[in-house]
């Protein structure tokens, strides 16, 4: 496991703090958030988890499915940076009904789309798996549906559950779905926590609330 190895990359408190099924039930946009994309288990809440150095605070499960609200935590880092980081139901796989899905989809559609807060999307995807119309469409979605309220949304990409491919091959691999994305692609494993401490400054700094430039803070 990579140690943090920096105030900025310690998270110092992570707490829950609301759960929505409707738009009426979002909490107020204090903070700058992040929201995490991807397939019913992909790994959205177990990333999640790991980033915030918390086991267990955002709940997992083997039933695809599982996260059927969109629920924000906080996170503070020991620099006293704060961010929302919102977990949203997984799009596709999801053994629901036809109408329960788009009443979901619309539900993360009006999220995505107005959220004022929201800086970064993070779209997740199976290390072991090539990109499909599903992530492409997703991005297409979220950069053509610019907000006037906030600024461009930062996009990232996450590959999740590295462990579950051999060591000497998770570079190529990471490398190969960069190049077909055409963007940078972080290789993940909550299992493990490699990957963790370059997805969290990428964020901060895709939140704004990117590390300070003096050491200052030091502890
Ligand atoms: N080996 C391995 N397993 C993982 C990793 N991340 C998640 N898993 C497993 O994959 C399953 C799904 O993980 P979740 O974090 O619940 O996935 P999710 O995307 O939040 O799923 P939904 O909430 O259903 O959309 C669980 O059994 C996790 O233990 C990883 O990095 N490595
Ligand atoms: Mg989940």
């Amino acid at each position: 496991m990579t140690a943090p190895s920096s105030p900025q990359d310690r998270v110092v408190l992570a707490e829950y703090v609301a759960s929505a099924e409707t738009e009426k039930q979002f909490p107020p946009p204090t903070l700058a958030e992040i929201a995490f994309l991807g397939r019913s288990n992909v790994g959205k809440s177990s990333l999640m988890n790991r980033l915030m150095e918390r086991s267990g605070l955002v709940r997992t499960s083997n039933t695809p499915g599982c996260t059927r609200k969109v629920s924000w935590f906080r996170a503070r880092a020991q620099d006293s940076a704060e961010l929302f980081l919102v977990d949203l139901p997984g799009y596709g796989y999801a053994r629901r009904s036809k109408a329960e899905r788009s009443e979901w989809s619309r539900l993360i559609e009006d999220y995505l789309t107005t959220r004022p807060s929201l800086r970064v999307a993070a779209i997740l995807l199976d290390v072991r798996r090539d990109p499909e119309e599903e992530e492409r469409d997703l991005r297409e979605f979220l950069t053509t549906q610019s907000s006037a309220s906030r600024p461009p949304l930062s996009l990232l990409f996450v590959a999740t559950k590295l462990d579950k491919i051999p060591k000497n091959a998770q570079k190529p691999r990471l490398t190969a779905l960069s190049e077909k994305l055409g963007q940078r692609v972080f290789g993940f494993s909550a299992e493990t926590g490699e990957g963790r401490v370059p997805l969290w400054r990428a964020i901060r700094t895709g939140a704004g609330v990117g590390p300070l430039p003096s050491p200052s803070s030091e502890a």
